[in-house]
């Protein structure tokens, strides 16, 4: 098994969900963390708890990775030792809207397309200079079901993570003799602030999305994440899809209500 044991993870996206799940399982494994996303503040009090709780050094700092200039500066900036980065967790993304396409807000697309895609791109074109030199390194995308199949009122969002499959096959192409590792972590429904930021914080609508059905928590995508990058070097999983047990596509989940009353 590959060993954590100090070394340095980049996570974006760890202010909530799947990334701060992530920062927790490598902490907890003893990776020293580099940790991003918007919210400042919470980001900070996440950085100094896990300080406190695994004994791991933490650098976190603010960064939309929307921005390109922005995602050059913070990672062209890194203090020397913390530019040594052994896995990138591309993990910051979201959801906006649930709409048919021709009723949709084109904003929403932008932002999609702008964090999922090309934050993805930008940070990736980021670090693996640095893997380059470094002579091995580990990317794992967090990618979707909605980058297998696509489900109605979802075209722009299932199109970023169909765009997140093919850039993570291209790569693992581009990288294939350069001992570094490219793989794709894949969740059906993961309970999470997801469906909150979807429908602009309508809380009523996320927690139907969970309704009468036991969705994955951020932990068991964490775990998935965890198992690819414990693999041992000659061994990658180049694809990881993770569903609730009652999911069994995009559209088709199993609610509890919907038995026939005699089974219910
Ligand atoms: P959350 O909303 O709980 O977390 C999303 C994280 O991404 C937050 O930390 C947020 O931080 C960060 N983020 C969003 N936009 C930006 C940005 N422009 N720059 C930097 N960070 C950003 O959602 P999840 O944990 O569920 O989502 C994580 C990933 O998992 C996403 O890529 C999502 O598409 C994917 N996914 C989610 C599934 C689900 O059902 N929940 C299923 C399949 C995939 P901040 O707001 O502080 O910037
Ligand atoms: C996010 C979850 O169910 O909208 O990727 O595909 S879902």
């Amino acid at each position: 098994m590959f060993s954590l044991q100090e070394k340095i993870v980049l996570i974006t996206g760890a202010t909530a969900g799947i990334g701060l799940a992530c920062a927790e399982i490598f902490a907890e494994s003893g990776s020293d963390l580099i940790l991003c996303g918007r919210r400042a503040s919470k980001l900070s009090k996440i950085a100094n708890n896990i300080k406190k709780t695994y004994g791991v050094n933490v650098y976190s700092f603010k960064l939309d990775v929307r921005n390109k200039k922005n995602v050059e500066y913070a990672i062209r900036s890194l203090p020397d030792d913390w530019k040594k980065i052994d896995i990138l967790i591309n993990n910051a993304g979201l959801g906006r809207g649930l709409n048919k396409f021709h009723e949709d807000d084109t904003d929403g697309w932008e932002e999609m397309i702008d964090t999922n895609v090309k934050g993805l791109l930008y940070v990736t074109k980021e670090v693996l200079p640095l893997m380059l030199e470094k002579g091995e390194g580990h990317v794992i995308n967090i990618g979707s079901i909605a980058g297998h199949e696509v489900y109605p009122k979802g075209a722009v969002y299932c199109s970023t993570k169909h765009a997140v499959d093919a850039i993570t096959k291209g790569l693992r192409m581009d990288l294939l003799d350069r001992r570094i590792r490219v793989s794709t972590v894949d969740p059906g429904m993961v309970e999470t602030e997801f469906s909150q930021v979807r429908f602009h914080g309508d809380k009523e609508k996320a927690a139907n999305v969970y309704r009468n059905m036991h969705p994955l928590s951020a932990k068991d995508v964490a775990e998935g994440v965890l198992f690819c990058a414990t693999r041992p070097p000659h061994a990658n999983v180049n694809q990881m899809v993770i569903m609730p047990s009652v999911q069994a596509s995009a559209t088709q989940v199993y609610r509890k209500e919907e038995l026939p009353a005699e089974d219910n």
